[in-house]
């Protein structure tokens, strides 16, 4: 009779360990930082919010804060119904502002926040209820574009599509680029996006946001390797691995590396994975843009630049799109 070999089970539906195990196996190593985000991950976003060093928070909240009425004007341009859709929407800290001055306004709409960590969403739906009573709301959790589909077989109101918290800094130029393009066919003209972008400034400041002197920032990124310990079966030794943050002052890259302390090997599942000493593990890019990069951005993906919202040190912008 033939042996039966048990091999330990992985599910075989799990993207995450696809994605890892990809990235893992390249030539230069690389994670990507959508995977941040578990439940110690989100919570340890939060403590990267409110560090004196995280200057993008404040300045969007300003936005917001100080900015919703004139904001509100430009998406209810005609007084008509519309669906506001809030892609990474994350508490709604900021968005508050905003969704408090359409109410007030007697707006005719519905907020469909959409986020891929279904915790958020779960929260969302019993917070802001109690926070907006008349906000007509349903969360959507999954992938943005599956979940814009979705918003669209709701209902074929004109759709609103906020995009904030530099978010978009989470792709490469050339990705963010891909991302505007079907985001602008997923839409009709007129609809609007507004989507916020962390401005390039003092290398010296953008540097310090994402090293700062707490660590908090280091161990946002190795929460990666003990996600993968405890969710894929990996025995990464995450005290052997450094973090780095670099910026680059020309392109308006910062990116995170994890560094590996020595030669090494880490097995995740029933694959085994070898370092170098030195060798780095690229984790996350957060881009930099400037005012002309913005506008090319739009140009080149089926926008018109409507407005700009600055802070008032212009750290940050809110920019508005509409498609054509
Ligand atoms: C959530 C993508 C806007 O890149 O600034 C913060 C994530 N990473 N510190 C950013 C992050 C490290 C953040 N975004």
């Amino acid at each position: 009779m033939d042996t039966i070999i048990t091999k330990r089970s992985i599910p075989a539906s799990s993207a995450f360990l696809t994605d890892v195990l990809k990235g893992l196996q390249q030539e230069e190593k690389f994670l990507s930082s959508k995977y941040f985000y578990d439940e110690k991950g989100d919570r340890i976003f939060q403590q990267i919010m409110e560090m004196d060093e995280y200057y993008l928070t404040n300045a969007e909240m300003e936005i917001l804060q100080q900015q919703s009425p004139k904001l509100a004007d430009l998406i209810a341009v005609d007084k008509q119904p519309f669906d506001l859709i809030e892609l990474g929407a994350g508490d709604a800290t900021k968005s508050i502002h905003l969704l408090k001055v359409l109410l007030k306004q007697q707006l005719d709409f519905t907020y469909l926040p959409i986020d891929i960590s279904e915790h958020v969403i779960d929260d969302l739906e019993e917070n802001l209820p109690k926070q907006l009573p008349e906000l007509k709301m349903k969360g959507l959790n999954g992938d943005y574009f599956k979940m814009l589909q979705r918003a669209k077989e709701l209902s074929n109101r004109r759709k609103v599509v906020l995009f904030m918290g530099a978010n978009i800094g989470n792709m490469s130029l050339d990705d963010a680029k891909a991302f505007c393009q079907s985001l602008r066919n997923e839409l009709s003209p007129n609809d609007l996006l507004i989507i916020g972008f962390d401005l390039k400034k003092n290398p010296r400041q953008i540097l310090a946001a994402y090293n700062d002197a707490a660590g908090i920032t280091r161990s946002f990124n190795l929460n990666l390797l003990h996600r993968i310990n405890r969710e894929l079966a990996g025995d990464f030794d995450v005290d052997a691995f450094d973090h780095y943050a670099f910026y680059d002052p020309e392109s308006g890259a910062c990116k995170s590396y994890l560094i590996s302390l020595s030669e090494q090997q880490v097995n995740i599942g029933d694959e085994t994975i070898q370092f170098k000493k030195n060798e780095p593990i690229y984790m996350e890019i957060s881009q930099k843009y400037d005012l002309e990069d913005i506008n090319q951005l739009a140009k080149n993906t089926g926008f018109t630049p409507v407005h700009r919202f600055f802070d008032h040190q212009e750290y940050f912008v809110d920019a508005v799109w509409r498609v054509d």
